[in-house]
């Protein structure tokens, strides 16, 4: 294979070939390379039937059913494999509400007065979750709520006993539903715990109630940290309302100074931006040579300053060494998640500087410059001082920033949405009630190399809104949308007829950007709101979710919690679960009859297409619509 073929091979994005070739050109090795060299890649981790949990082992089952067909302990594939999983689930749990978290604090320190820079943008909001939280508003000033209902957040975490206040949004049928399966979430803390003692050698040792803490512990993440982060974000950052932006790697600028804030959080990359507005930070950049400062992003943190600042985006996550290998990048601000350590191995041959801010997330190789809330905005304009100090050490020969990027519109919270459609979900519900909109699919989650990159997430989203099926989208698959074009409201001429007529009437895109992976809890309480305007369970609505080249631990908790809530969901990258032929029957076959929705595997977007349309039709035939 030649190199363009090599790069094309890995890629479908124009921007990633042409930096994939310019790396292999440099001898510089990239994720694609290292996936490569791992290959074949364990059996047995694939599978799930490994475990180490304790130092009798490690045990491995045999597939093949000729060696051993348990563990030291006994363990069979069943446990193994289950406890594997809940270990993914709770690891992804933490990961989304150590940010929710981490936000809660940032409101607490805002309504203390005690933050550098940070204050109360959607009050509007803040007042809407005070009453949902029955935090009286009247008459009271806005730190004043927002320091009792920052107070009454943070209880939910550590909750010992009783639900957790975001659930209630759902269905109350669903909630019976959990109630009555015992998986009706307490505080996330608990529900994390709780899956690392079940998992502890000797402790739950039957998959079906080890699969079971997995639903409740993802449930604690999607209705509790994850919904709690993205509401609190809204509070201090702004509901985020359509905007438009460009997307991909040529949104670097070859004549200013470029800062990519890449991680999860919007704490540091919403100062961020503010800081490089700072006339003194552009003064000295103009004295370094360079025509201004100019923020992008990349994966989430990414995403949130796209959505509420117009900021552009640089590409998703398999994008994060292309984006260095530029050579036009000063600084790559990095917080918590989906940040590879392979990226500090980059300054070795680029000037730019790895500049790490969490002390949750250390990079032996990069500049640590540790962010806190409280002094937030003195740090960011530090960090952006340090990039813009990095200027003159642009090698100019070596800056290779491929030409290519697309307009995006973006920003589509719920509240946007409901804006759009003139106030109120009813154009929607009637949309899919005649069936011009037969149905409405979230498609979210990563890159994986096992995938040829952004190929799964973009023909699965043009081929459900061929098929009149409104797509909304977060995380890198929102990304890849972006760079395709999909997310402009003339991309609904790629529509089916249904669909396409509903667009152009409200001036919106097929594929509408909801935000990062933790607004995914957007989607759920969009399903909610919609299942309850119609009487019906989130399970009964003419919806599906799919991750078609997930990777992360995040992703096997949003499966999970958006399973539990009743949306069928495909995976385009297989989980470890194989090597135990009940845990898999469960999850794609029984779970249906427990919560009213299962997975389904395909890697195949068209065929993941088919399924979904199969599904979506057999749910509107049960709704009489
Ligand atoms: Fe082996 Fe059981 Fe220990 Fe796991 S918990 S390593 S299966 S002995
Ligand atoms: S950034 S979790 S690679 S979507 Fe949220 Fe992308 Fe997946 Fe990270």
């Amino acid at each position: 294979m030649d190199i363009e073929d090599r790069a094309s091979s890995r890629s479908v994005d124009l921007a990633s070939q042409i930096m994939l070739q310019e790396a292999e050109r440099q001898g510089i090795k990239t994720a694609w390379d290292r996936f490569e060299a791992q290959q074949p890649q364990c059996g047995f981790g694939e599978l799930g039937i490994c475990c180490r949990n304790c130092t009798m082992g490690p045990c491995r089952i045999d597939p093949f059913g000729e060696g051993p067909n348990q563990g030291v302990c006994g363990a069979t594939a069943d446990i193994i494999v289950a406890r594997n999983l809940l270990r993914m689930i709770a690891a992804g749990a933490a990961a989304h509400s150590d940010h929710g978290r981490d936000i809660t604090h940032t409101l607490l320190l805002t309504a203390e007065g005690k933050s550098g820079g940070y204050e109360i943008k959607d009050e509007a909001k803040l007042n809407a979750i005070a009453t949902e939280y029955g935090i009286a508003t009247e008459g009271r000033g806005k730190k004043e709520i927002a320091y009792e209902l920052a107070q009454a957040v943070y209880a939910e975490f550590g909750k010992q006993e009783g639900p957790i206040r975001f659930t209630r949004r759902a269905p109350s049928k669903r909630v019976e539903l959990w109630q009555k399966l015992g998986i009706d979430p307490r505080g996330v803390d608990r529900e994390v715990v709780e899956a690392l003692h079940r998992t502890h050698i000797g402790v739950d040792n039957d998959y079906v109630n080890l699969i079971l803490h997995g639903l409740r512990t993802a449930l604690s993440d999607g209705w509790g940290g994850s919904t709690i982060a993205t509401e609190l974000s809204d509070i201090l950052f702004g509901t985020p309302k359509p905007i438009r932006s460009m997307a991909n790697l040529g949104v670097l600028s070859s004549d200013k100074v470029n800062i990519i804030v890449h991680g999860h959080e919007p704490t540091l990359s919403d100062m961020i931006v503010a800081a490089a507005n700072d006339s003194d930070l552009i003064s000295l950049a103009k004295q370094k040579g360079a025509n201004g400062i100019n923020i992008t992003g990349i994966c989430c943190t990414g995403n949130e300053v796209l959505m509420r600042h117009g900021i552009p985006i640089a590409g998703n996550f398999l994008q994060q060494e292309l984006a260095i290998i530029t050579g036009a990048v000063e600084a790559m601000v990095v917080d918590v998640q989906c940040i590879m350590p392979a990226i500090t191995s980059l300054t070795g041959c680029f000037h730019t500087k790895i500049i790490s801010t969490s002390p949750k997330a250390k990079f032996p190789g990069a500049t640590h410059i540790e962010f806190h809330e409280d002094n937030a905005l003195d740090i960011a304009k530090e960090i952006v001082k340090t990039a813009v100090e990095n200027y003159p050490a642009r090698n100019t020969s070596q800056v290779k920033i491929p030409d290519v990027k697309t307009e995006c519109m973006v920003g589509f919270s719920v509240e946007a949405i409901i804006n759009a459609l003139g106030g109120s979900l009813d154009p929607l519900l009637d949309a899919i009630k005649s069936g011009a909109v037969k149905g409405i699919v979230g498609i979210v989650g990563c890159n994986n190399p096992k995938i040829q990159h952004d190929y799964s997430h973009i023909n699965l989203a043009k081929e459900l809104i061929k098929n009149d099926i409104l797509v909304i989208n977060t995380g890198c698959n929102a990304i890849a949308c972006a760079k395709a074009g999909l997310l402009l409201p003339e991309a609904a001429d790629q529509a089916g007829g249904g669909l396409k007529g509903v667009c152009q009437s409200l001036g919106i895109p097929p594929v509408l950007h909801m935000g990062s992976c933790v607004d995914i809890s957007r989607i759920l309480t969009a399903c909610a709101a919609i299942a309850n305007a119609l009487g019906v369970d989130i399970s009964d609505l003419p919806v599906a979710g799919a991750a078609p080249e997930w990777m992360s631990e995040k992703a096997v908790s949003i499966g999970t919690y958006v399973v539990a809530s009743g949306i069928y969901t495909v995976l385009g990258t297989v989980p470890p679960i194989l090597g135990s032929a009940n845990v898999t029957k469960l999850l794609t076959e029984g779970a249906e009859d427990v919560v009213g929705a299962k997975f389904a595997v395909e890697i195949d977007p068209f065929k993941a297409a088919k399924l979904i349309l199969d599904h979506i039709t057999a749910k509107r035939k049960a709704l009489g619509i």
